[in-house]
């Protein structure tokens, strides 16, 4: 039996971006993931990062390859019924823009640097149990080979995403949830070839939303809107560009390179919020307490500024003794939450296609579409909430 300070469930970027983050103030803990390194890292997903989670990284040391490989921009498109406009993030919302680096070079630099380091991490982690979490002598145990292990601690992370077992562990009674379905999802593509437009474009077209988005100068990321029963080998590449070129309007089309995908996938979208973040000595970190539609690109951006609150509470924690910060963590953390929440879910009805709800509906998208290009105040509210609001 060993025994840690803080058991961290999960080493996707809530996880181990919280145990740097532990590191540098020396609280030990342990990481427990159920998959291995390469399927972790292999996930395709996010590709935008706030100023805020770049800090972060830089404040690791985590950012090397961020600050060279990484693009930023300063500013996205919208495109609508034959308009294409360009939202100034970076002289709206007064920072640097924001910055284009996938999720898996992120993992990479997480992962690389864990093992120079010496973090404890372990893989392939089968039935992983949380016990007595109500309790101040929580403890965790898993099965590596069919032989059971067993770690005591005084906090749980539950920072093991959707479908973890944090979230399930938690008495149905002790927690609220807010939850929100979309009557669609996106299906991505990734593709070896330049991308469309040097900034992202979001589209909302007659047919449904579509987003030209890239990874590097070389490597495109596109994704359109499908129904929820849409399957990929009803998608060949032919069929999907066609589709894309339609969506993003004449322009991007004349300049999109067709390639063969590499990845292709569908993911439905939701928005989920759990209240508060804790339970006992678990504390929800990232996806395991919240999810966004993918639209404003938040996900991996909150599932960041949670755990830098959550090692803050932790450090005052070790540091003096008081509860005090852990004790504000959920409110603390679901504030910019709520507000992440509310900017994905109005971005996702402003682009995208509802089915049943055309005719009148559409009309107030396309002029609520046309006030933003307008108006810089309209502008000017996007552009804050795409490149993050301050923690509170
Ligand atoms: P993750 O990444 O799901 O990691 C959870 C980890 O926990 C492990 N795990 C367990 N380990 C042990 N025992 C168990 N019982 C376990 N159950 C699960 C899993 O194997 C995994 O390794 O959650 P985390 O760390 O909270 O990070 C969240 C982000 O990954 C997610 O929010 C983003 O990917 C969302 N997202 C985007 N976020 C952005 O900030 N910008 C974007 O541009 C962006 N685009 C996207 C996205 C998500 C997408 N999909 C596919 C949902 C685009 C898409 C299409
Ligand atoms: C991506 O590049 O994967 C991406 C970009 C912007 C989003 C969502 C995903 O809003």
């Amino acid at each position: 039996m060993s025994r840690t300070k803080v058991a961290i469930v999960g080493a996707g970027p809530a996880g181990m971006l919280l145990a740097h983050l532990l590191a540098r103030v020396h609280v030990d803990c342990v990481v427990l993931e159920r998959r291995d390194r390469a399927y972790v890292e292999k996930r395709v997903r996010a590709g935008v990062l706030e100023p805020l989670t770049a800090e972060i990284l830089g404040s690791l040391d985590l950012d090397e390859r961020l600050r060279h490989e990484g693009l930023i921009h300063t500013g996205i498109n919208l495109a609508y019924d034959r308009e294409t406009f360009r939202v100034d993030l970076s002289e709206l919302s007064g920072g640097p823009g924001i910055f284009v680096y996938g999720q898996q070079e992120v993992m990479k630099d997480l992962f690389d640097a864990a093992e120079a380091r010496g973090l404890h991490l372990i893989w392939n982690a089968e039935d992983v149990a949380l016990h007595d979490i109500a309790s101040e002598h929580p403890w965790v145990t898993w099965r590596i080979d069919g032989a059971e292990q067993r770690l005591e601690c005084d906090f749980i992370a539950g920072c093991d995403g959707s479908h973890g077992v944090s979230f399930a562990s938690i008495p149905a009674e002790a927690v609220r949830t807010y939850e929100r379905v979309y009557p669609f999802g996106w299906l991505g593509v990734l593709a070896e070839v330049p991308p469309c437009s040097h900034e992202l474009i979001y589209s909302n077209h007659e047919r449904g939303f579509a987003l030209a988005s890239m990874r590097s100068a070389t490597r495109s990321r596109y994704y359109i809107q499908c129904p929820l029963d849409a399957r990929l080998e009803d998608w060949p590449d032919e069929r999907f560009w066609d589709e894309a070129c339609l969506r993003l309007g004449e322009q991007a089309a004349a300049r999109l390179t067709r390639g063969p995908a590499f990845e292709k996938s569908i993911a439905p979208l939701r928005s989920f919020v759990t209240e508060p973040m804790r339970y006992g000595r678990l504390f929800l970190a990232g996806d395991a307490a919240h999810i966004v539609p993918p639209t404003g690109a938040k996900g991996l951006n909150l599932a960041a500024a949670d755990v830098l609150v959550l090692s803050r509470a932790l450090a005052a924690f070790y540091g003096g003794g008081s509860s005090a910060a852990l004790d504000g963590y959920s409110d603390r953390a679901l504030a910019r939450v709520w507000m992440a929440e509310r900017f994905s879910w109005w971005l996702t009805g402003l682009t995208h296609r509802f089915p049943g709800t055309e005719g009148f509906d559409r009309k107030m998208q396309l002029a609520e579409l046309a006030y933003i290009r307008e108006s810089r105040a309209a502008r000017t509210a996007l552009a804050e909430n795409y490149v993050g609001l301050p923690l509170a």
